[in-house]
């Protein structure tokens, strides 16, 4: 092919899987049950005997996992956490950690 170069292209494609966090839900005792019980569906996406198992468990042993989430899902649910709570006057609060 006279006067022409050809390249050979490589594409490296990233298959790293994202990092992920714990949103951990902290036990108070002020927040009442029924509302740890909706923040867990509405924010959450559990069942109502899946969010009252885990808020029991939360109760009794002062925090739990809540779900897995990348970063800013994470985030974003931590903050939906708290905006919900300020607005009833709870303290309820959730943390993240790498998981
Ligand atoms: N401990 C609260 C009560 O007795 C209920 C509660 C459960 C609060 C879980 C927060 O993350 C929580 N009313």
């Amino acid at each position: 092919m006279e006067g022409k170069t050809i390249y050979k292209e490589e594409t490296t494609v990233d298959f790293k899987k994202p990092k992920m966090y714990k949103v951990i839900l902290l036990n108070d005792d002020y927040t009442t049950m029924d509302f740890v019980v909706e923040i867990l569906i509405t924010v959450f996406h559990k069942s109502a005997a899946d969010a009252t198992r885990i808020m029991l468990d939360v109760h009794q042993k002062g925090k739990g996992v809540v779900g897995v989430y990348t970063y800013d899902i994470a985030r974003t649910k931590i903050a939906q956490v708290e905006k919900l709570a300020n607005e009833r006057e709870f303290p309820l609060a959730a943390v993240m950690e790498p998981e």
